[in-house]
């Protein structure tokens, strides 16, 4: 089938991460033919540099308004639109669509969502004045919703062994051997430096994997720009650049844990089997708090109540001496609920669900 996916970047990497994993999983895993189209195509690149050539030649990367500038698009039609967290399709791009002799289907794809209403809404119609036929589809983790993205893995082959990327080379040389590894990928609200003081408390060595941006934060919240962080030797930062999505996704793989944010950093993070700070996008209205909690809900579920109280400590940001000494309790469980996960996920996750539901 032919699809067109629209994403409009609101801020940060999130859109743009989803619909590039959606469609290289379409593509390279179901050979179906994927156009994107993004108004920010810059961000779009970033994520989807270093992809094996072969698979970025097969999805087709185009401006926002190509869409609708461009009388090829009106002439080919595809089989399924898909508004990525609801972004509205141009209005020219969806005339094309009504004078198309045979209608595609739009699927408003929404963000992640624990919340135990989304399975009431899920694959439900939303009836349009146009007349083509559009429906909600929701990811999530419980049964009966849409799922997750799950990548391919090279046969034979974990994350783990895959080799140390070019672009992280020279970072990697610093890191410790026998060190325990933590990476950092978090919203400038997050209260890291006390939160890393207090991790050289804990009488251990840790390797700080700082991503993009984060030292500068870091520096900012010591109160000056031109001091260096006084932090013990204990604690080892080690920037890295900002890599394409692969790579970050191997990052996670080799850290014995995580700080991820957003909704695509979030579900890797659960995928590399590791205890995570998942530091939700802060919404003015609270409703992260709702959304947090309800994923909790579901991670912890089966947890003894000791660990539920160290891991939501952890995830509201308590510092580690409160809750540190249940690591190897919660290294336990994210194994599980990885296993478990993909276990959910055995029929193909999100984009198999979507095919499904498209046909
Ligand atoms: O960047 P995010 O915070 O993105 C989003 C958006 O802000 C969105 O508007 C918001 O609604 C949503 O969060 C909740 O976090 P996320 O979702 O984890 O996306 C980051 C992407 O960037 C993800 O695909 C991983 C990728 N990435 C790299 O490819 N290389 C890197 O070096 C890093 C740090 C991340």
């Amino acid at each position: 089938m032919r699809w067109d996916i629209f994403c409009q970047i609101v801020d940060n990497y999130g859109d743009a991460g989803v619909c590039w994993r959606l469609a290289r999983n379409l593509t390279s895993l179901h050979g179906q033919d994927v156009r994107i189209f993004c108004d920010d195509l810059p961000t779009l690149n970033l994520l989807a540099s270093g992809v094996d050539p072969e698979i970025k030649r097969r999805i087709d990367i185009q401006p926002w308004e190509a869409s609708h500038n461009n009388s090829r698009h009106s002439v080919e039609p595809p089989d399924v639109v898909i508004e990525a967290f609801g972004c509205n399709l141009p209005e020219r791009y969806l005339a094309g669509l009504l004078i198309a002799p045979k209608k595609p289907i739009i699927l408003n794809l929404e963000y992640l969502c624990a919340e135990p209403w989304i399975v009431d809404f899920h694959q439900k119609a939303s009836p349009q004045a146009h007349g083509i036929s559009k429906y909600f589809f929701f990811p999530g983790f419980q049964k009966n919703v849409g799922g997750i993205l799950i990548d391919p893995i090279p046969k034979g082959q974990s994350l783990t062994e895959q080799l140390i990327p070019e672009s992280l080379e020279a970072s990697w040389k610093l890191l410790r051997p026998n060190t325990k590894r933590i990476s950092v990928f978090c919203y400038p609200g997050a209260p890291l430096l006390p939160w890393l003081e207090d991790l050289a408390t804990l009488g251990e060595n840790f390797d700080v994997v700082l991503t993009l941006g984060q030292r500068e934060q870091l520096q900012f919240s010591s109160g000056s720009s031109t001091q260096p962080l006084a932090l013990p030797d204990s604690i080892r930062l080690i920037s890295i650049p900002f890599v394409s999505q692969d790579e970050y996704d191997w990052v996670l793989s080799q850290c014995d844990f995580n700080i991820v944010r957003g909704e695509d950093s979030f579900v890797r993070a659960q995928l590399a089997g590791k205890p995570f700070i998942w530091h939700i996008y802060p919404q003015e209205d609270g409703a992260h708090k709702t959304k947090l909690a309800a994923f909790l809900d579901l991670y912890l579920e089966d947890a003894s109540q000791e660990l539920k109280h160290a891991v939501i400590a952890a995830m509201t940001w308590e510092m580690p001496s409160e809750w540190h000494q249940l690591i190897d309790d919660w290294s336990t469980h994210s194994k599980v609920w990885r296993d478990d996960l993909l276990e959910k996920q055995a029929d193909g996750g999100l984009t198999v669900r979507l095919m499904g539901f498209v046909a």
